[in-house]
Parts: structure tokens; C-alpha cells; sequence
């Protein structure tokens, strides 16, 4: 059975997004396809935070989905937060498209991210590589630009 899920970002700014999910079975990568519009040029930070949660906005949706107490890092790190998912990159149109493949997350199980929410961040996730305390947190990625639940679709 074929598991879908999807997340419409919004903010309080221009920036919107639609992300879809797909994944053939609890055992196989989770593919993420979809836009985000409404960016400036360049790379911004893409995570899946921990809480379900936007009642005072993206800020509700709490730190980085970590339910391994593991430090932030980038998609293709071993040790990383469950809801690291790196980068996109918009053009000069201010979309990025988004097409990810990812082993880490799921859409079922005890760590399944139905339900907590996906952020897209003003600015570039540096990947755990900054070389400060908080580049091991957040990535340095800055401000929440919009963000919204991910929820199970037919
Ligand atoms: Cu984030
Ligand atoms: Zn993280």
C-alpha cells in the first residue's frame, strides 16, 4: 500500500508551498515533490520541525524533529536530525522546485512525520558545519519563512 501525505506552506510574508509525499512501503525512501514560490534566489533551509503545531504561527512548530537526541547535520550525514532535510534552491523566478528522496524520514511507524510540520527557512541551512552552537541546532538557517502540517491524503 502506496502511503501519501501532503503540507501547504504559509506565512506571514509572499512565500507559499505545496509538498507532496510518497512512499511505496514502511521500509523505502520517502519522496518529496512539489514548489515553494515566493523565494528569494538561492538556497534556504527544508525541515520537518517536531510539533504539529501553528498557533502562534511557525514559531509553535518548535526545534528540528530529533527523536534520536542526535545533533542537526545534513540529509546525507549519518548522525542527523529525523527532520533534516537540507536545502532547496530557488531561481530567479523565486520557485524552487522541490524533488528529494529520503531514507530517514516516514510517513508510518513510531517516528512517522504525519502530523509535524515542514519549514522553509529564510535562509541556507550551513549543514551542521557552521562552527558555532547553533549551526549544531538550527543550521543557522534564520527565520521561518512559512510553514504548514503534514497531513495524510488519498
Ligand atoms: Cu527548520
Ligand atoms: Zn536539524
Amino acid at each position: 500500500m502506496v502511503l501519501k501525505a501532503v503540507c501547504v506552506l504559509k506565512g506571514a510574508g509572499e512565500t507559499t508551498g505545496t509538498v507532496y509525499f510518497e512512499q511505496e512501503s514502511e521500509s523505502t525512501p520517502v519522496k518529496l515533490t512539489g514548489q515553494i514560490q515566493g523565494l528569494t534566489p538561492g538556497e534556504h533551509g527544508f525541515h520537518i520541525h517536531a510539533f504539529g503545531d501553528n498557533t502562534n504561527g511557525c514559531v509553535s512548530a518548535g526545534p528540528h524533529f530529533n527523536p534520536h537526541g542526535k545533533n542537526h547535520a545534513g540529509p546525507t550525514d549519518a548522525d542527523r536530525h529525523v527532520g533534516d532535510l537540507g536545502n532547496v534552491t530557488a531561481g530567479d523566478d523565486k520557485v524552487a522546485k522541490i524533488n528529494i528522496t529520503d531514507s530517514v524520514i516516514s510517513l508510518t511507524g513510531q517516528y512517522s512525520i504525519i502530523g509535524r510540520t515542514m519549514v522553509i527557512h529564510e535562509k541556507a541551512d550551513d549543514l551542521g558545519k557552521g562552527g558555532n552552537d547553533e549551526s549544531l541546532k538550527t543550521g543557522n538557517a534564520g527565520g521561518r519563512l512559512a510553514c504548514g502540517v503534514i497531513g495524510i491524503t488519498q
